[in-house]
C-alpha cells in the first residue's frame, strides 16, 4: 500500500516543482519589468521656486539696494531670476527691472536696483516659455521683509503690479510673448 503511494505522491509532486519553476520565472520577470520601469521613468522637472530665506538685501547707500541669493535661492537652479519694483513716477531712467542667471548652487547676484524703501519688489523665476512669480518683498532701511504682492484680478498667480496682461489669465508674469 505505502509502496504504491509513494509514486503517485513524486507524479504529483512534478508537476507542482513545475509550477514553482514557472512562478519563480514569473517574479524574476516581473521584478525586471519594474526595474526597467525605473530606469525609464524620467524624473519629474523641479517646480520653479525662489526661496526668500536665501535671499539678501543691502542698502548701498546711494539710492541702490542690492539684492543676492544665497546658494539654494533659485530653483530649478541655472533658471534667470527676475527683480522688478513697483511703478514709481520718480524712478524713470532708474534700473527698477533687472534679472540675472542663477548659478549651479542656485545663488545669484547681487543685482543693483533703484532702492524706493516704501515701494514693492517682485520676485519671477523665469524659464525659456514662462514666468513664475514667486514672491514680493521690501526692504527698508536694507532690511528685506516679505510682503503682500496685491491684487490678482485675474487670478493668474502674477500680481497685476507684474502682469503683461492683468485681464487675461493665459498669460502670466512680466513679459508677453
Ligand atoms: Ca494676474
Amino acid at each position: 500500500m505505502t509502496s504504491r503511494l509513494a509514486p503517485r505522491a513524486s507524479r504529483l509532486d512534478r508537476p507542482s516543482s513545475t509550477r514553482r519553476a514557472l512562478g519563480w520565472i514569473a517574479g524574476l520577470g516581473l521584478a525586471a519589468l519594474l526595474s526597467s520601469y525605473g530606469c525609464v521613468a524620467t524624473p519629474l522637472p523641479t517646480p520653479p521656486n525662489a526661496h526668500p530665506d536665501r535671499f539678501e538685501t543691502g542698502e548701498v547707500g546711494d539710492g541702490t539696494l542690492t539684492v543676492r541669493g544665497e546658494p539654494g535661492a533659485i530653483e530649478p537652479p541655472g533658471a534667470n531670476v527676475r527683480v522688478t519694483m513697483e511703478r514709481d513716477p520718480a524712478a524713470v531712467g532708474l534700473p527698477t527691472r533687472l534679472e540675472a542667471t542663477s548659478g549651479a548652487d542656485g545663488a545669484f547676484g547681487p543685482l543693483a536696483l533703484a532702492h524706493f524703501p516704501a515701494r514693492t519688489y517682485y520676485v519671477e523665476v523665469v524659464l525659456e516659455d514662462e514666468d513664475v512669480f514667486v514672491f514680493a518683498f521690501r526692504a527698508a532701511g536694507g532690511a528685506f521683509e516679505v510682503v503682500d504682492p496685491g491684487p490678482d484680478r485675474d487670478d493668474d498667480g502674477s500680481p497685476d503690479e507684474i502682469d503683461c496682461a492683468p485681464d487675461d489669465p493665459t498669460r502670466a508674469g512680466s513679459r508677453c510673448p
